[in-house]
């Protein structure tokens, strides 16, 4: 039986041949400028790093190694980890031997339990995943192997380890979060032979008669896995991750980015949003209604949560998704019911919103459909998982595939370290007057 470990031995020797010969040849050619409203705004559209697992085009959305996403929607979470990390869906066997290797490793250790137990009661579910996360760093295998003295060409072994490791456990620790922060009892142990979406469902304890839930977990976990290299928490863990700090280190820094509101964090705040709407109203608004309120929203000057994106302009498709798997499965749903009105209406609302902000001579609203965040809480609401909080937490988990993944790879063809060249408003001032 061949394992992950396998394959990318064969793979990366050939990887590193291709990427060798590219900067031979054509090391020196530019591939992207960069104006000054860039270099003040996010850098938006700089093309400055490379990712191989998965790219975002602004007309499609998430393609997975060449593979649009709702083209292998019906993929589980550990294929969706072998086939970003290889390029390859497993085959039964392979995905068999993944996840034999989780039930070996997914037992979370005491101590984890111990520091998550003794943090303040009002801690956000965020800060508890990325602290237990950290607390585990001291079983590092790469920081141990670097310790003794590795060779380059061996980092990704440690790295795909700790890697492995992390992720056995995290549907673990993150259902034990979910537990101990909400007061739902002890956490709940892994399954051996049940696979890792339906497991973190299980853990959770959110009761499951018909096995739907367990479906939308593995969904859930498969629509949030990667998002190319450049968003805030790939990003993230990327450059910290080049600095060669441990994988625990990295993709806790990267989740610590997700737990902003403009990116992760927009999932708890879009069903905020909807529930408050709904009281409002008293249930699911009317179109008129609902146009109203989100006015109101805007004139505050708050955004419409989970609309608008920094790369997307469509409807994205994993909010494609989701929609599809509620009108399958929850199609009576209230709080399901709003989501599908505010898409039918808020679209409309923000395009009108840009027209008066570009003649008050402010920048237009790139995209007013809607992001993946937009959809998603409705349907763990109808589950019973009403702790939106919680929310970036489950997301959290399916993201740590993607920056995984894509730090073994940097790992595999020692990728500098990050270090992009500042310039200051006096540089910019002076560079414009020449
Ligand atoms: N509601 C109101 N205003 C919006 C908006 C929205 N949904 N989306 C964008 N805008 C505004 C921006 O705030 C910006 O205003 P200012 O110039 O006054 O600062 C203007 O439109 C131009 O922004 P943009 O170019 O369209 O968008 P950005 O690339 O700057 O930002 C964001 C992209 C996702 C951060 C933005 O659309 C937003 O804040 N959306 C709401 C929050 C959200 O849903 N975030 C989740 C995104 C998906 C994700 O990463 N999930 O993890």
């Amino acid at each position: 039986m061949s394992t992950l470990q396998d394959v990318l031995r064969q793979k990366i020797p050939a990887y590193r041949e291709e990427v060798g010969n590219l900067l031979k040849t054509h090391g020196g050619k530019s591939i992207s400028e960069v104006n000054v409203q860039q270099a003040y705004g996010g850098m938006r559209g700089v093309k400055g790093m490379i990712c191989d697992t998965s790219v975002v085009e602004p007309d499609k959305g998430l393609i997975i190694r060449g593979r649009p996403l709702l083209e292998i929607k019906h993929l589980w979470p550990e294929e969706i980890f072998y086939l970003l990390l290889t390029g390859e869906e497993p085959d039964a066997e392979a995905k068999a031997a993944l996840q034999q290797d989780y039930d070996k490793r997914a037992t979370v250790p005491d101590y984890v339990w111990d520091v998550l137990y003794a943090m303040p009661d009002d801690s956000h579910p965020m800060c508890m995943l990325d602290t237990a996360i950290l607390v585990m760093e001291r079983e590092s295998v790469f920081r141990k192997w670097y310790d003794k003295g590795m060779t380059k060409q061996e980092y990704w072994i440690p790295a795909l380890e700790d890697g492995l490791q992390l992720l056995a456990r995290l549907p673990g620790v993150a259902a034990g979060v979910y537990r101990i922060r909400y007061k739902k009892g002890s956490p709940v142990g892994w399954t051996p032979g049940l696979d890792w979406g339906a497991n973190y469902a299980n853990m959770l304890g959110i009761p499951d008669p018909t096995g739907s839930f367990a479906k939308l977990m593995r969904l859930y976990l498969n629509f949030h896995s990667d998002h190319e290299g450049g968003n805030v928490s790939a990003n993230t863990c990327h450059t910290v991750g080049s600095a060669l700090s441990d994988l625990y280190y990295s993709v806790s820094a990267g989740l610590n980015g997700l737990a902003g509101p403009l990116h992760g964090l927009a999932n708890q705040e879009c069903l905020a949003w909807i529930l408050e709407l709904m009281e409002k109203f008293g249930g699911v608004p009317d179109e008129k209604a609902l146009r109203d309120f989100a006015f109101a929203t805007l004139r505050s000057g708050k955004v419409i949560p989970g609309y608008g994106h920094a790369v997307l302009r469509v409807t994205d498709p994993r909010y494609a998704g989701f929609l599809e798997f509620g009108k399958e499965y929850l199609p009576e749903d209230p709080v399901f019911q709003t989501v599908s009105r505010v898409y039918d209406v808020i679209p409309k609302v923000l395009q009108e919103y840009s027209e008066e902000r570009v003649k008050a001579g402010k920048a237009p609203i790139a995209n007013c459909w809607p992001n993946v965040d937009a959809g998603s809480g409705a349907l763990l609401y109808h589950y019973g998982l009403t702790e939106f909080p919680y929310y970036t937490v489950l997301f959290s988990v399916s993201r740590s595939m993607g920056m995984i993944s894509q730090l073994v790879l940097n790992r595999a063809l020692g990728t500098a370290i990050t270090r992009p060249k500042s310039v200051s408003t006096e540089w910019v001032r002076k560079q414009m007057k020449a």
